[in-house]
């Protein structure tokens, strides 16, 4: 395993491929394997694009070709940037197929947090559009390199220009009979080891990386796959960037293709974008975060599209009421499945055959027999059935440890190697789990995750603020909005003059506050620690108020 990254103890390994949960089958190799026995039938659309399992098998080494000749590695990480395109797909397997690891960022990342996931996982190389969504990535590109000079080769989805490698002559390139016969054919990835790193949400100031191995993350979509009952009938319909775990492997891109179906991506999550999809491919399948759900059922109510091909929709990722989860089996005219991730690992989903009461009040079962969940105090016993705890857990697709940061993983697992999540949870009679709450100090503001610390530590490089702690407060629309509550330094600026401030640090909108109250001071715990509860509840009442 690359160096830096925490392996299975190797009984445990042992164990995992005993039991046939681990085959040695690299995720490139499944492509290959699907290109085999699904051969034309459609793998991804996208747009008028319709590229079928062989195509993509045969784009994937294309590109693997022109990586390689561009001097990229077994071992190089990347950052790879891109919207749900095709190319985003492709690109993956390409790199994963020479046995690079690639550092899935998300589109609306800035240069704030490129530079840090260059940083950390010391990269080579960086996967960007040209313009996204009117943001130009190229600018910021040429402005991270030259603050990283490791950073050596810019990889632009689009026409060749200075500085930068364009993906489509790289391609051509490796097409050419002298560069084939100089390259030769690449050598099988080892499927223990990393095929990519996925961010975590963040608890701390910015996103650790998470080593996902081809084992574990073939395993898990597997696994997604054959719990959701994915068939070749299947259509899935990608809302969420595919860089997120849950649209890539929940089962998401990856598990429908152990399983011969179509993969359509969508350019955004809307429902204007999304429903005439639906129609169109006869979408079956699909995952998004509750904000989005809200949305879809807002629309479904005026839409005259047709959504009768859809039998199941995956919503996770924050916490939803009773009353919520109620409306969409009936507005959607589909199956409801809760489904509670995480990108270090463990999933757990509501089976299709469960009462209704428990689709719609939990979280459902581990998608793994082989998946640990203990509910543990503050002193790690474990709890009684039914008690509210951190849920602490380990298993066969759940990380070991984060790259790089040893000391760090030393508080976030167990010795006995179980991760702590974080989360509140308690387990039902039944065996399904419960998610009240976080002790991780993050926001989630419309399915985005965001680290309060993070938003803190920029507010505090303002000249005019002494002090900063961020909170989320519940918002009808979003389930958390982003609170700041600030000690000035001088002058006070307003919400709008703050925004612009932080924006202006190269920060991803999302995470900028919608609030913002001047105190004096902050309250402190006995410890000396800002008193995140205390200020909950000042803005509960003034909410209130
Ligand atoms: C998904 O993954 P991440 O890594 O962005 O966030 C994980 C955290 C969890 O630790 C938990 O705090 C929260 O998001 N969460 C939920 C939840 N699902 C995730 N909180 C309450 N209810 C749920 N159902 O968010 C993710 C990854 C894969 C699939 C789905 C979601």
């Amino acid at each position: 395993m690359l160096a830096g990254c925490t392996p299975w103890p190797s009984d445990v390994a042992q164990r995992y491929r005993e039991q046939g949960i681990w085959r040695g089958e690299t995720l490139g190799a499944l492509l290959r394997g699907a290109a085999r026995r699904y051969g034309s039938a459609t793998a991804l659309v996208h747009g008028g694009r319709r590229i079928s399992y062989v195509e993509l098998d045969q784009w994937a080494d294309r590109l693997a070709a022109g990586f390689a000749a561009h001097g990229v590695r077994e071992n190089d990480r990347l950052v790879v940037q891109l919207p749900n395109v095709p190319e985003f797909v492709a690109i993956a397997f390409a790199l994963m197929r020479i046995g690079a690891k690639l550092v899935f960022s998300l589109p609306a990342h800035r240069s704030t947090e490129i530079s840090h996931l260059v940083e950390l996982s010391g990269a080579t190389g960086y996967v960007l559009p040209e313009t996204h969504r009117g943001f130009d990535h190229r600018e910021m590109a040429l402005e991270i390199q030259a603050s990283a000079p490791e950073l050596r080769t810019l990889f632009v989805l689009g026409e060749k220009s200075e500085g930068f490698v364009s993906v489509s002559e790289l391609e051509l390139a490796s097409a050419e009979p002298e560069s084939k016969s100089t390259s030769g054919p690449l050598p099988e990835p080892d499927a223990a080891d990393v095929a990519f790193f996925l961010l975590s949400g963040g608890t701390t100031a910015l996103p650790k990386l998470i080593p996902r191995t081809h084992d574990d993350y073939v395993y898990q979509s597997r696994r997604a796959a054959q719990v959701c009952e994915l068939t070749s009938d299947d259509t899935y319909l990608a809302v969420l960037p595919v860089e997120f775990n849950f649209a890539y492997g929940c089962p998401g891109v990856i598990g429908t293709f152990h399983t011969g179906g179509t993969v359509v991506l969508a350019d955004t999550p809307n429902p204007l974008d999304c429903f005439p999809l639906i129609e169109q491919h006869s979408v079956t399948v699909t995952s998004m975060v509750p904000s989005i759900m809200q949305l879809w059922l807002e629309a479904a109510e005026w839409s005259d599209d047709d959504l009768s091909s859809l039998r199941l929709v995956q919503v996770g990722g924050a916490r939803m009421t009773r009353e919520f989860t109620e409306r969409i089996a009936p507005t959607l005219g589909c199956s409801l499945q809760q489904v509670f991730g995480m990108a270090e690992g463990l999933l757990t989903f509501s089976r299709p055959d469960d009462p209704a009461e428990s689709v719609l009040t939990t979280q459902g079962k581990p998608i793994s027999d082989a998946d640990e969940l203990r509910i543990v105090d503050e002193d790690g016993n474990v709890l009684p059935t039914g008690s509210i705890g951190e849920l602490i857990t380990r298993g066969p697709y759940t990380l070991r440890g984060y790259y790089g940061v040893p000391e760090y993983n030393k508080r976030a697992f167990t010795e006995d190697g179980f991760y702590r999540t974080g989360d509140l949870a308690r387990l039902t009679e039944d065996g399904d789990l419960v998610i009240e709450g976080r002790i991780k100090d993050m926001i989630i503001r419309g399915g985005d995750k965001i680290s309060a610390g993070e938003v803190e530590d920029h507010l505090l490089a303002l000249p005019s603020i002494a002090q900063a702690a961020v909170i989320g407060v519940p918002d009808e629309f979003l389930g958390e909005r982003i609170c700041a509550y600030l000690v000035p330094d001088g002058e006070q600026l307003a919400l709008a003059e703050l925004k612009k401030a932080i924006h202006s640090r190269g920060v991803a909108d999302y995470k900028l506050p919608d609030v913002v109250r001047y105190v004096l001071e902050l309250p402190l715990t006995p410890l000396g620690k800002v008193d995140k509860k205390a200020l909950a509840v000042m803005a509960a009442s003034e909410q209130e108020g």
